[in-house]
């Protein structure tokens, strides 16, 4: 279903030939355009060299198979089902466009149907429209939602919302937040002002996550947010929107092996309802053209 295009290329690549330097060079080409990255794809051809030589292998359909147990190390699910009956956060972070919005009114949804009190934080206060645009999802779902107007800090919103919350019993905060500030630096700092707001709360470390959502058609830049990120207030997992367009994706393979992050949500669509959770072997499939 997804990647369809890469999956063929693979899949074409890897059939009814022989492995020799030629195979060698066009898989590495071909990984790298899939934006699996330069350092990645390296280990990678490399990997799959060594297993070709040490077995005396001649037919690269062979290696095909081999490349998805390569690939399967580097690649977890994120399994993100809080549970009812004590207050979870989780922050949604991401740089400017990415689909955080969007995903955190796909998330409540999702989250509603499991049966949790959901409740929206409208933490993304520097652009105009923002609020309003959380807003408008929340009365379309028939969601609460906690918002301060724009300018306002963006912890004492989150402050409210678990005081809220907390008032409420309800299960769940997913808290939106900026994905631009005037500078790198500033959003940063807001973002770490907040992060230390939701642990003054007492919300416990298990009860708390942090996922960035990475826009599938950027790429190469995924890595490079998530290691931002990352850096600034520790993730716990990453989300991939916008799968439905012509993405390769291979940058979650990236950030699972250099970064160890785990993948929570895959979105595929602007619908409510355009949300899964995430299925590696199904991205492996896919990515690489196999039937399952
Ligand atoms: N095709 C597709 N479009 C999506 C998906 N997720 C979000 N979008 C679209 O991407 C655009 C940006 O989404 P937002 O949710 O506003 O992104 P954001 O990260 O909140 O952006 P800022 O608030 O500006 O930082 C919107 O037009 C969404 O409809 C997806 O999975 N697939
Ligand atoms: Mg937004």
């Amino acid at each position: 279903m997804f990647f369809r295009k890469f999956g063929e290329k693979i899949k074409t690549l890897f059939g009814g030939r022989k492995i020799n330097e030629e195979f060698f060079e066009e898989l590495e080409d071909t990984l790298i355009e899939g934006d699996l990255g330069a350092r990645l794809t390296d280990e990678i051809v490399q990997s799959l060299r060594d297993i070709a030589k040490k077995e005396g292998l001649t037919e690269a359909a062979d290696l095909q198979s081999r490349m998805r147990d390569i690939l399967s190390q580097y690649v977890r699910s994120y399994d993100a089902l809080p549970p009812k009956g004590e207050l979870s956060v989780f922050m949604i972070l991401g740089v400017n466009g990415v689909g955080k919005t969007t995903t955190i009114a796909k998330m409540a949804k999702y989250y509603t149907q499991k049966g949790l009190r959901v409740l929206l934080a409208a933490g993304d206060t520097f652009r105009a429209a923002a609020v309003d645009q959380l807003d408008i999802h929340a009365e379309r779902l028939g969601m609460r939602i906690v918002k301060q107007k724009m300018g306002s800090d963006p912890g004492a919103v989150v402050f409210d919302a678990i005081t809220s919350a907390q008032a409420q019993g309800d299960d769940l905060i997913l808290a939106d937040t900026a994905g631009r500030m005037h500078n790198k630096e500033n959003l940063m700092k807001e973002l770490q002002k907040m992060d230390k707001v939701i642990k003054a709360k007492g919300i416990s470390e298990e009860n708390y996550r942090k996922f960035l959502v990475i826009d599938a058609t950027t790429g190469q830049n995924g890595l490079q947010q998530a290691m931002l990120f990352n850096q600034a207030v520790r993730l716990d997992g990453v989300i991939l929107t916008k799968y439905d367009s012509a993405a390769k994706g291979g940058a979650l393979v990236q950030i699972g092996r250099l970064l160890d992050l785990p993948v929570v949500f895959v979105c595929v669509g602007e619908k409510y309802d355009d949300i899964r959770p995430f299925d590696k072997e199904e991205y492996l499939s896919s990515l690489l053209g196999l039937d399952r």
